[in-house]
């Protein structure tokens, strides 16, 4: 179906139903369905140029295939998989007809891969400073992807794919383009957590997957809280044998690790691991004895447990062991260290935690208590050679940070204070306040986290430097394997754009018609998403 027809069944379907208006933000003027010239590129590329002119494609006679130039051979396994995900996309359904006869003259046979630079990083992992530019142009004879590295290229041949539509007569085609892409922002994640509810490995892969589509670079994994703890560490497998809502069938083995791991980096994400503590450790109690601090009822303790007790040395004996452990399983060179929401009721009612806080002359602020805690504990993890990422509270409650941690903010709108704060201390940031996707309500509420632009706070120019990107958030309480995909895209990919395209990409109206084709695109390969509103997908006629 060429791109042309496409929009017309949109346009017919939104005449025939005049339920936009009610299914949109309240104040929405209603958005009237216009094709964009960029087709249905998600997210917009920095520089797009789409001519009229048009090639066929052929499942028998197109190829992807390494440039004789390109710095990677045939041994790059990374580019090889890709170049196959990819061809699979673009004919997913067209039967391999074998047409050995001459190809048409308008018939483009070839995407050759070029990677640049003599370092691919074919076999590293990804990082926050890596080269993920791109630039792509389609001509005859042959269309060519030029990449410093793979990470570029990666993401070039998803830009690729996302040009070839079906014409009139159902051949697959491609517009003459030429396009030169990088990311505004270097972190780019989506965050899911699987404490409140386990997610299958399936899930987490289809999610990645989707990721991919989306260019996002980063999977922060919230994989224990306190509901369950689903990791199963080597050197504390009583943490999840007694912790997880399963000990076999609930867990994270350390090959499930690896694999989620792998297949990111097959994609070009970091996978980021978060290890929350003092807080949101009920289930850590579980299986490490005298880890939490008893909570005490008048004298007597009460049976229930608090924060992680931060005036034991065993404490600290166990933490330095347990992030030896996570540092050498997740390659990252980041740990995101949590340190949100702690609640002092508890270490208030404990006597041992009240002398302990009248020796050390903390007075009766519980916020020193906490800051005495994630001190040891941001020493201990240094000590790893990880850099770390953590909550705005720790900033907020002044604890002495490395220069190179990066703040998480989650409180507050994207234009708040913290963001101010923040960057005036000089810290790197990532920005998730505006962007709870857990957070549900009728209409298309991707629209506001559309809006959110990262670096509207006050500020100067290097600390708007600082902020390096931002994160979906979509906690757990009420998402398991059932809604998890659905409810995540594509409003996620509102983000995902915000944090790839040019800070003036904000036409919402030409949002809306990209992300109502990218939407179906995401339906046609698999993944259930929602719609954005009363609509239909072209390939439902299939
Ligand atoms: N779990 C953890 C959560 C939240 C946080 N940390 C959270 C708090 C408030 C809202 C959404 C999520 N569920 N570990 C805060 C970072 Cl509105």
């Amino acid at each position: 179906m060429s791109a042309l027809l496409e929009l017309t069944f949109v346009l017919l379907a939104l005449a025939s139903c005049r339920g936009l208006q009610d299914s949109g933000i309240d104040e929405e003027p209603e958005l009237v369905f216009q094709p964009s010239k960029f087709g249905s590129l998600w997210p917009l590329p920095q520089k797009v140029q789409i001519s009229e002119v048009s090639f066929k494609l052929s499942p028998s006679n197109f190829q992807i295939s390494d440039a004789k130039e390109s710095r990677s051979g045939s041994s790059c396994s990374l580019l090889q998989l890709a170049y196959r995900r990819y061809y699979d996309y673009m004919f997913e359904g067209v039967k391999k007809v074998d047409r050995s006869a001459r190809a048409d003259p308008t018939e483009l046979l070839e995407l050759q891969v070029w990677i640049t630079s003599p370092d691919t990083e074919c076999d590293s992992y990804p990082t926050v400073s890596s080269d993920e530019s791109y630039e792509l142009s389609v001509d005859q004879p042959v269309a060519v992807l030029k990449a410093p590295k793979v990470w570029g290229a990666l993401h070039g041949l998803e830009t690729f794919s996302q040009l070839v539509y079906e014409d009139e007569y159902g051949a697959k085609s491609i517009n003459y383009t030429t396009i030169s892409d990088f990311p505004r922002f270097a972190h780019r994640g989506v965050l899911l957590d699987t404490s409140r509810h386990f997610l299958p490995i399936k899930v987490i892969l289809a999610n990645l997957e989707t990721m991919a589509m989306n260019k996002f670079n980063v999977f922060h994994w919230h994989i224990v809280d306190d509901p369950s703890f689903p990791y199963l560490s080597k050197t504390f497998p009583e943490l999840s044998r007694k912790g997880a809502y399963h000990p076999y069938t609930h867990v994270y083995t350390p090959a499930d690790v690896k694999m989620v791991i792998e297949f990111a980096r097959l994609r070009g994400i970091r996978v980021v691991s978060e290890f929350d503590t003092p807080g949101h450790t009920q289930s850590w109690g579980k299986g490490q004895p005298n880890l939490l601090t008893p909570c005490y009822s008048g004298s007597k303790p009460s049976g229930t447990f608090g924060p992680v007790n931060p005036i034991l040395n065993t404490t600290y004996d166990f933490m330095r062991k347990f992030f030896k452990e996570v540092s050498s399983v997740f390659p990252d060179s980041y740990i995101h260290l949590g340190g949100d929401e702690v609640d002092f009721t508890c270490w208030k009612s404990n006597p041992d935690i009240q002398k302990f806080m009248e020796q050390q002359g903390f007075g009766k602020d519980y916020s020193k208590l906490e800051s005495f805690y994630i001190q040891r504990l941001l020493d201990i993890v240094t000590t790893t050679n990880k850099g770390y990422i953590i909550w705005q509270e720790v900033f907020d409650n002044g604890v002495k940070l490395k220069p190179d941690t990066v703040v998480h903010v989650w409180i507050g709108s994207g234009t708040n204070s913290e963001m101010s704060n923040v960057t005036a201390a000089g810290y790197t940031t990532i920005l998730s306040a505006p962007w709870y996707l857990d957070y549900i309500s009728t209409g298309q509420d991707w629209q506001k986290y559309y809006k959110v632009e990262p670096l509207s706070f006050n500020g100067t120019e290097e600390q708007k430097k600082l902020v390096i990107g931002g994160e979906a958030c979509l906690w757990g309480e009420y998402v398991d394997a059932t809604n998890l995909t659905p409810r995540l895209w594509p409003r996620a990919s509102a983000v995902a754009e915000r944090l790839w395209s040019a800070k003036e990409v904000t036409d919402i109206g030409d949002a809306y018609s990209r992300l109502s084709v990218h939407r179906c695109r995401l339906v046609e390969r698999g993944i259930p998403a929602e719609p954005l509103s009363p609509s239909f997908c072209p390939h439902e006629y299939k």
